[in-house]
């Protein structure tokens, strides 16, 4: 069926199972036959970097190996206008998506990406969730419910069990929580005889498996300790590291990627072409052999995850307050600021990997270069604004680590200090132009906002996110970062960053 698309006279191709043989012969399409295809994978957080990763790499799978049991059945907890408008688009189109890959050198191809079979709106139904975890088919369930979703009291290390939506679960009501689902559904499987299925987290933690087991096994002990043990005892909760840049799609990039491809998609993705997943070999019921499809699996992924998050996502944040302060939108233009260029690689060389240790067969240096590389797509166009966001969980994930070790090395804190004054400036909602910035943080409780908004200049070091690294208490660390601080209000950001750089600069530069 073709429809004229919207601004563009161009014929679109509406996507659904019955159209696939009208795409463009550019365009690759499921071969494998999505009508025996059943969802042995449950996935919670349909969100754009599964849809162009765990989701990719099955769709390669079948399209090499066909086979019936690893579709995924998409789970949605949210419940907005726009999940349930998201939820009827993936209906009218049979849960088909397209993926743009966009390379280097601008150059991009598009596929028909079919390895969901069906998607699940948990609030409109919640017994149609469980009915699919619980059944036998399902074996492994899978995660990105981002960094915050684990729900981790970064002061003492435990699952929170007094949060809202998870004292709702623990009551044994419809769940609302990823946790009371899938504890709900173990209490049930384990009642009727059925083994437990694996959780794999596809989340940027450290530790992945080990803190989704956490999670799951504290909730389970608020329910039934004698569940908490069987469930701890049996379920395979893999590390993994998952790396792909997937940014978000605008109305106008919607409109941009239907044009090119020639499909009507209500729902399409991008990424970059550079795709990686590391995984370790702990399965509870099986998988599929993600081996053949270029996933690594491998006994020594923290140190993968170690050196991807530590220098990927740590310089994502390091980029993204300077850069939205400096005044820029998009990744590689901030990139395209030497300045900024250099705030990253000299964090890198100086800060972070004198301190990393390499995973066997890899080089830092090269991994670096790799990273800095991606960072300077511009095709991809990824937003700051979608990297700044939820920073109050995303930062003591992926700095604390380095700047531990730089405080207990009596390393140079200017990079970190400076940073961290960034985020707290950021957190005002205004750039140096003194233009608005959206701040979109919700890890930041009502009593953190408040010790935000008063006169003490070490107010972000004091909030709960942050407390446990105790900058606050450090010297050097909290007299840098009150300088920044006053000099990025007093100055500007652009001005402070010239100020860090020139003092900070190498003999031999
Ligand atoms: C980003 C990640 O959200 C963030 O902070 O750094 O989403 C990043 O793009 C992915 O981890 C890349 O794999």
């Amino acid at each position: 069926m073709a429809r004229r698309c919207s601004m563009v006279e161009v014929d679109v191709i509406t996507l659904a199972q019955t159209t696939l043989g009208e795409l463009g012969p550019s365009i690759e399409v499921p071969r494998y036959d999505r009508a025996r295809l059943r969802p042995g994978i449950v996935h919670f957080g349909v969100g754009n970097f599964h849809r162009v990763h765990l989701a990719v790499y099955l769709d390669r799978y079948l399209q090499e190996h066909g086979g019936e049991q690893w579709g995924i059945c998409g789970v949605e907890l949210i419940d907005t206008a726009d999940t349930r408008a998201k939820a009827v688009a993936y209906r009218r189109q049979d849960n088909l998506y397209s993926v743009t890959e966009y390379a280097p050198d601008g150059t991009a191809a598009t596929r028909v990406v079919g390895a969901m079979v069906d998607y699940l709106h948990a609030a409109q139904d919640p017994e149609a969730v469980l009915a699919r975890l619980t059944n036998s088919e399902t074996r492994i369930v899978s995660l990105t419910i981002t960094e915050g979703g684990y729900n981790i009291d970064e002061v003492t290390g435990a699952f929170r069990l007094e949060t809202p939506d998870v004292a709702w679960d623990l009551t044994g009501a419809p769940p609302r929580t990823a946790f009371g689902f899938i504890v709900e559904a173990l209490r049930r499987r384990r009642e009727s005889g059925l083994a437990p299925f694996t959780v794999m987290s596809c989340d940027n933690l450290r530790h992945n498996g080990d803190t989704a087991r956490l999670a799951v096994v504290s909730f389970a002990r608020g329910r039934d300790p004698e569940l908490a043990s069987w469930i701890d005892g049996r379920t395979a909760f893999p590390n993994s590291m998952v790396d792909r840049i997937a940014p978000q799609v605008s109305a106008a990039s919607r409109e941009r990627l239907n044009t090119r491809s020639g499909i009507d998609d209500a729902l399409p993705a991008i990424g970059e072409t550079f795709t990686q997943w590391v995984i370790e070999d702990r399965f509870s019921a099986g998988r599929p052999a993600f081996d053949t499809v270029g996933v690594e699996i491998r006994d020594d992924v923290v140190a993968f995850e170690f050196m991807k998050m530590r220098m990927l996502n740590a310089c994502h944040m390091l980029l993204s307050y300077p850069g939205l302060l400096c005044g820029y939108t998009f990744v590689h233009e901030a990139m395209s600021d030497e300045r900024l260029a250099t705030l990253l690689e000299t964090f890198l060389d100086d800060d972070t990997i004198p301190n990393l240790e390499a995973p066997s067969g890899v080089s830092l240096q090269a991994y670096k270069a790799q990273v800095l590389g991606r960072f300077k797509n511009p095709a991809i166009a990824d937003q700051l604004l979608r990297i700044a966001h939820d920073g109050a969980a995303k930062i003591p994930v992926f700095h604390s680590r380095t700047l531990e070790m730089l405080l207990a090395n009596g390393g140079d804190l200017r990079r970190e200090a400076f940073f961290l004054a960034c985020f707290a400036r950021y957190l005002e909602g205004r750039n140096d132009q003194g233009e608005a910035i959206p701040v979109n943080e919700p890890h930041f409780g009502e009593r953190d906002w408040t010790t935000l908004r008063g006169a003490d200049p070490l107010a972000l070091l004091k909030t709960e996110p942050f407390v446990r690294l105790r900058l606050d208490e450090h010297a050097a660390f909290s007299e840098l970062f009150k300088a920044y601080r006053d000099s990025i209000a007093s100055r500007s950001a652009s001005e402070t960053l010239d100020r860090l750089l020139a003092d900070t600069r190498r003999p031999a530069d």
